[in-house]
C-alpha cells in the first residue's frame, strides 16, 4: 500500500477551497455534499458541528508524516466539526482524546487509516472512503453511471471496493491490474466485473476511470474527453493529461471528508448505542 510522504500532505491545509472549487468545477458537488453522496447520508440529516474529533499521531511502522495528523483535523473543521490533534502520540493520543471527550477519534499507521465513532464503536476506514468518494465525483462529472462503463485501474484495496461501488451506481465494470490473477479474483467477487489484461488498450478505450494505482499512466494512452477520478499515489499525471482529460485527484481531503461523515452518521439516532 502507498505512503502517503510529507511533499503528498504538504500544503493541504491551504489548499481546502481549491479542492471544493475543484469539485465543483468537475463533479458539480461541494467537498461536503460529494462527502454526504459518497457516504450515502441524505443532507441536512447529520449537523457535523455536533462532532468534536481528536486526531492521534502514531509513530510505529515508517512513523509520522509531517502535518498529516493536523491536516486531517484541518479537513474536518472545514467541514465544520471542532477537531484538534493530540499533544502525545498512540497509546497517550488516545487516552488525551478520550479524556477531552471527543465523539470521533482518527488514526492511521502504514497499513490502516480508520475514524471511529466512540458513541457506537463502529468506525470508518480510508480505503472504503477513499474509493466512495472518488465514485462519488465521477458519477457527478459524468452526469450519473447507470449502464456507463467505467475502467477501474488497480485491483488493491480501494480499487476492490471501487469496483462494488460502482456497480451498486448501476455501472458496468471493466477491472484491469498488472497483476491478472488479483484481477480475476476482485472480478469474481464482483459479478459483472470484465477484466482487461491490456492495460493500455483499456485505458485509450475508455473514458471514464478510476485510476487507483500507483502505475503511471502515459498520456498518449488517455482518450480525449476522459474523465478520471484519480485517488492513485504517487500523482504523475502531465500537463499533457490535464489538457486530454478531466482529472479529478487530491491526496487526503476527498477520502477524509468520507470518513468524517461516515464516522458521524454512525450514532445518528437510531444507531447510537450509548448516548452521553
Ligand atoms: O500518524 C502519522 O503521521 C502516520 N502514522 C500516518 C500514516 C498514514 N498512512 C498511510 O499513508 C497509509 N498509506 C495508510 C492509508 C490507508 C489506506 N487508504
Amino acid at each position: 500500500m502507498t505512503r502517503l510522504t510529507d511533499e503528498d500532505v504538504r500544503g493541504i491545509s491551504d489548499s481546502l477551497d481549491d479542492l471544493n472549487g475543484m469539485l465543483m468545477r468537475c463533479s458539480g458537488m461541494t467537498t461536503m455534499e460529494m462527502a454526504f453522496d459518497a457516504a450515502a447520508v441524505a443532507p441536512g440529516s447529520l449537523d457535523l458541528e455536533e462532532f468534536r474529533a481528536g486526531v492521534i499521531p502514531v509513530t510505529s511502522g515508517m512513523g509520522v508524516i509531517t502535518r498529516f495528523s493536523e491536516s486531517v483535523a484541518d479537513i474536518c473543521v472545514s467541514l465544520g466539526m471542532d477537531a484538534f490533534v493530540t499533544d502525545g502520540h498512540d497509546v497517550s493520543g488516545l487516552a488525551e482524546a478520550l479524556s477531552k471527550d471527543v465523539d470521533i477519534f482518527f488514526m492511521a499507521d502504514d497499513n490502516e487509516f480508520i475514524a471511529c465513532n466512540m458513541r457506537s464503536g463502529r468506525y470508518s476506514n480510508n480505503s472504503f472512503s477513499t474509493a466512495a468518494g472518488y465514485v462519488s465525483a465521477l458519477n457527478g462529472a459524468a452526469g450519473g453511471l447507470i449502464g456507463r462503463t467505467v475502467l477501474v485501474l488497480g485491483a488493491g484495496r480501494v480499487g476492490s471496493r471501487a469496483v462494488s461501488l460502482l456497480s451498486a451506481r448501476g455501472a458496468s465494470v471493466v477491472l484491469a491490474d498488472t497483476d491478472v490473477r488479483k484481477a480475476r479474483a476482485v472480478a469474481a467477487a464482483n459479478p459483472g466485473t470484465a477484466v482487461e489484461e491490456d492495460i493500455r488498450k483499456a485505458i485509450a478505450s475508455n473514458s471514464l476511470v478510476i485510476n487507483a494505482s500507483p502505475a503511471h499512466v502515459r498520456s498518449e494512452d488517455i482518450a480525449a474527453g476522459a474523465i478520471i477520478a484519480s485517488p492513485g499515489i504517487p500523482h504523475t499525471f502531465d500537463e499533457e493529461a490535464y489538457a486530454k482529460a478531466v482529472i479529478i485527484h487530491d491526496p487526503l481531503g476527498i477520502g477524509v471528508s468520507v470518513m468524517a461523515v461516515q464516522s458521524a452518521s454512525f450514532s445518528r439516532p437510531g444507531n447510537r448505542i450509548c448516548r452521553r
